[in-house]
C-alpha cells in the first residue's frame, strides 16, 4: 500500500487516576490525545507507511507526544516545533454521565498550522491524506489547511473523519461546515449518533448518503451494533463483534484506521469493515486511546469467515 499522511493536532492529555471527577482528583495520568495520530498509530500497527503532520510547542509536553506518535513507527520527522506556542493540554473529567473534556488548545502550535503543511515532503508521493472535522474548528488558518487538502485538483485521495467535538463549534456552524468538507473527500468516516446530532432527526444510514452523496465510500457508524459503507450502488453492513468496554475513547479513529488499512491492502468492503471493528476493539478494551491489535494471524482468520460465522 501507497503511504498515508495524517495531519492534525495532538496533544498532552491529563484524566484522574483512578478514574472520577476532576475537581476531587489526587492524582492524574498524563497520556497523550489527537485523533490523527491515533489513526496514524493503528495504521502503523498494522503495518503501512505513515507519517503525521503537526506542530508542538517547543516543551516538555510537545516531546512527550513526539515519542509517543513515534514509538509504533509512524514518521513523525517533518511535525513542526513551534518556539513560540505551547502544545495543546486536554483535561479528562471522567462523571456518572461519560467523560466530558475540557481543552487547554486556544493559540496552541499546532492551531496555528495552515495551508503550507501541504508543502511537507511527505504530502508529495501520498496516495491518502487522513483529515478530521477537528482540525477546521482550531482556527481560520487550520480551516484553511483542510480546504486547501480538499481543493478540487489533487493528487492524493483524501479520508475525512467528521469527529464533531461540540465544545470546538461556536454557535451553529458545525453542521454546514463539516457536511460540505465531507461532501469532499474521498472516503468519509461518520457516526450515527454524530450525524443525528449535527443533521438532525432519527437518520437512517441511507438518509446519512443522502446528505453526504459525493464521496466514493460514507462509511456510517452505529456504535456497538454496526457499521454500513457506502460505495457506488452498493451498501454493505458489517455487525459489530462483543467487547468488554473499559473505555470508549479513541475507538472511532481504532475503526477509521483498521477500515483504511483494508482499503489500501485492497481488501473487500466486507473485509475492510471487520477489520475496522477489530481495530476498534482494541482501543475500547483499554483506558487510553491506543490499546494492543490482536495477533495478526487471528486477525486474517476473523476476516475470512462466513458472514454467519462472524456475528
Ligand atoms: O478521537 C479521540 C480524540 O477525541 C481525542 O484523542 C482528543 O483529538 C482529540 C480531540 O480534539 O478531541
Amino acid at each position: 500500500p501507497g503511504p498515508v499522511v495524517c495531519v492534525g493536532e495532538t496533544m498532552a492529555a491529563l484524566a484522574p487516576d483512578p478514574p472520577g471527577p476532576l475537581e476531587d482528583a489526587e492524582e492524574l495520568r498524563l497520556s497523550v490525545a489527537g485523533a490523527e495520530s491515533n489513526v496514524a498509530m493503528y495504521l502503523a500497527d498494522h503495518g503501512i507507511p505513515v507519517s503525521w503532520l503537526s506542530a508542538l510547542g517547543d516543551d516538555p509536553l510537545g516531546r512527550r507526544v513526539r515519542a509517543a506518535v513515534a514509538a509504533p513507527g509512524v514518521d513523525v520527522s517533518h511535525v513542526r516545533t513551534d518556539p513560540g506556542r505551547p502544545t495543546g493540554l486536554l483535561l479528562k473529567d471522567p462523571g456518572p454521565a461519560g467523560t466530558r473534556v475540557h481543552y487547554h488548545r486556544r493559540g496552541s502550535a499546532a492551531s496555528a498550522l495552515g495551508p503550507e503543511v501541504l508543502a511537507a515532503p511527505p504530502v508529495r508521493g501520498a496516495a491518502l491524506l487522513h483529515l478530521t472535522g477537528i482540525t477546521p474548528a482550531l482556527s481560520a488558518s487550520c480551516r484553511a489547511l483542510v480546504t486547501a487538502a480538499l481543493a478540487a485538483e489533487r493528487p492524493y485521495a483524501v479520508s475525512f473523519d467528521v469527529n464533531h467535538r461540540a465544545a470546538l463549534w461556536p454557535g451553529a456552524t458545525a453542521p454546514d461546515v463539516l457536511r460540505e468538507l465531507a461532501d469532499r473527500a474521498d472516503i468519509v468516516l461518520v457516526g450515527l449518533d454524530e450525524a443525528q446530532t449535527l443533521w438532525g432527526g432519527h437518520l437512517t444510514p441511507g438518509a446519512v448518503r443522502d446528505r453526504i452523496p459525493k464521496p466514493r465510500v460514507l462509511v456510517v457508524k452505529d456504535g456497538a451494533h454496526a457499521a454500513t459503507a457506502f460505495t457506488g450502488e452498493e451498501a454493505v453492513t458489517v455487525p459489530a463483534p462483543r467487547v468488554a468496554v473499559v473505555e470508549a475513547v479513541g475507538a472511532g479513529d481504532a475503526f477509521a484506521a483498521g477500515f483504511l488499512a483494508g482499503l489500501l491492502r485492497g481488501r473487500t468492503t466486507t473485509a475492510a469493515l471487520r477489520l475496522g471493528h477489530l481495530t476498534a476493539a482494541s482501543a475500547l478494551r483499554v483506558t487510553g486511546d491506543h490499546g494492543p491489535l490482536p495477533d495478526p494471524r487471528e486477525t486474517e482468520a476473523l476476516l475470512d469467515l462466513s458472514p454467519a460465522g462472524w456475528a
